[in-house]
């Protein structure tokens, strides 16, 4: 077999982050924020990471990583501004001074939020770091108390594998809501409720692991890159654990506006997980609890704005110009489910969840049956609009409900796809 020559971290990062890697030698903890034009938001989250670096691990040597993808805004420069010594005009009591040292990398790659974590998974272990927290750039929710609850889990406790929980809106998270938690929880049994949250803790074993594999040419170089890094800890049997957030609240997408790409992306790296650890799934037939650290108080997040109208127009558009390719492998009978669901109107547009979950379950076979990779593209892309009509019908299910009750329509729906997980097994093979 042609064994792969690791990337060395010298071809992932620029000359000046190299060199500054080189100089700091070693560091207990490190914070990695990805970043792509995040001017605005990213200031604040340096400002909470170092912070929170200061306060809850004074005596451990900090690191903190911006990964940037070549920004064309004043990305580098915020995150510049941003270190607590910068801001002694502001009267300050008892303030801890941070002992992070700053990298600003740019690393090279297929551009893309993965390649972006990659980078800073190599400098965590050429600087053997014992934990590495995750923060996205575009938070304005993050608090210092983050970098406790992602850390402290692995320092103290031996989990590998901290995910977020925190309170959304009931429209923001449609990707983790509609599909990637549901399925996630009833493919691999582990119930956890933010696997692409984009905040993490993450062990010096499992970073490790994460290197070893060879998908930094996939999708798990661009949004694939949380699902991945979620089944892979599951599924290799790493310790995993939640960490309760607050709110959060960020720079959220308009569905039917910029989700599509995502969620092509997203879904695609599921799939092909599905493959890659098939023997697992079939064997797990319920899914159990994970533990939570922190404590879950009842704050709420902002509205996000979602527009209805168009996710309806784009489901019927699908519908339409897919007719071939999914006549090609979807049973008759969920063709003519589609099809009357396309005639509903705006105020009783409603996708049941039972067809919305057996129609992913027809897609995540049809994905894998075939070798051609354009196929799959195919087969993925076209999925959106489906993705479109059922964020559409949870809108209106959801329209007056409270962030608590939206919520267990959410877990209805996961609860489905747990139910009709036979119906995946049988048409799998
Ligand atoms: N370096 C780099 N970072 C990226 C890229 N794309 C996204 N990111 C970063 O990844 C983080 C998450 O991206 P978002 O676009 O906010 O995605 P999200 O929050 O998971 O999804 P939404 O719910 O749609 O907001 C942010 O910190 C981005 O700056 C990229 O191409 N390169
Ligand atoms: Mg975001």
């Amino acid at each position: 077999m042609r064994t792969k020559k690791k990337k060395n971290i010298l071809d992932i990062i620029d000359e000046e982050a190299k060199r500054q890697i080189e100089e700091i030698e070693q560091a207990d903890i490190v914070v990695g924020i990805p970043s792509f034009n995040n001017e605005k938001t990213i200031g604040h989250v340096v400002k909470a990471a170092e912070y929170g670096l200061a306060k809850y691990f004074p005596n451990q040597k900090a690191v903190l990583v911006n990964s940037d993808g070549g920004s064309t805004d004043r990305t580098k420069e915020a995150v510049r501004d941003a270190g607590v010594y910068h801001h002694l005009h502001t009267i300050l009591i008892d303030h801890p001074v941070s002992p992070a040292a700053q990298v600003i990398a740019t690393y090279n790659g297929i551009p893309g939020k993965g390649s972006a974590l990659r980078a800073i998974f190599e400098i965590a272990d050429r600087l053997g770091a014992k934990v590495c927290v995750l923060l996205d750039s575009d938070l304005r929710s993050v608090t210092p108390e983050w970098i406790e609850l992602l850390a402290r889990p692995i320092i103290r406790r031996g989990y590998d594998y901290v995910a977020p929980y925190y309170s959304r809106h009931k429209y923001d998270g449609t990707i983790t809501n509609m599909i990637v938690y549901p399925l996630t929880r009833a493919l691999y049994g582990k119930r956890v409720r933010q696997p692409i949250g984009g905040d993490f803790g993450i062990s010096k074993r499992l970073i490790k692991t994460f290197l070893e594999k060879d998908v930094w040419n996939t999708d798990v170089a661009r949004y694939g890159i949380d699902i991945w890094m979620t089944t892979v800890a599951i599924n290799e049997d790493f310790r995993i654990c939640q960490a309760f957030l607050g709110a959060k609240i960020h720079d959220a997408k308009d569905p039917s506006k910029s989700l599509g790409p995502m969620f092509k992306q997203v879904v695609a790296t599921v799939f092909r997980l599905m493959k890659e650890y098939e023997n697992r799934w079939k064997e797990v037939k319920e899914s159990t609890p994970t533990a939570m650290y922190g404590f879950v108080s009842e704050v709420y997040p902002e509205p996000v704005e979602i527009t209805l109208e168009p996710m309806i127009e784009k489901f019927r558009i699908g519908l339409k110009e897919n007719e071939t390719l999914w006549s090609s492998f979807l049973p008759k009978e969920r063709l003519d489910e589609l099809s009357s669901i396309a005639s509903l109107s705006t105020e009783k547009f409603n996708f049941p969840v039972e067809v919305w979950v057996k129609t992913v379950y027809d897609f995540a076979v049809a994905f894998n049956k075939t070798e051609d990779t354009s196929q799959k593209e195919r087969i993925v892309e076209s999925m959106t609009s489906l993705y479109f009509g059922r964020v559409a019908s949870f809108v209106v299910e959801s329209k007056d409900l409270k962030t608590y009750d939206a919520e267990l329509l959410i877990e209805t729906q996961a609860l489905k796809f747990e139910e009709l997980k036979p119906y995946l097994l049988e048409k799998w093979g």
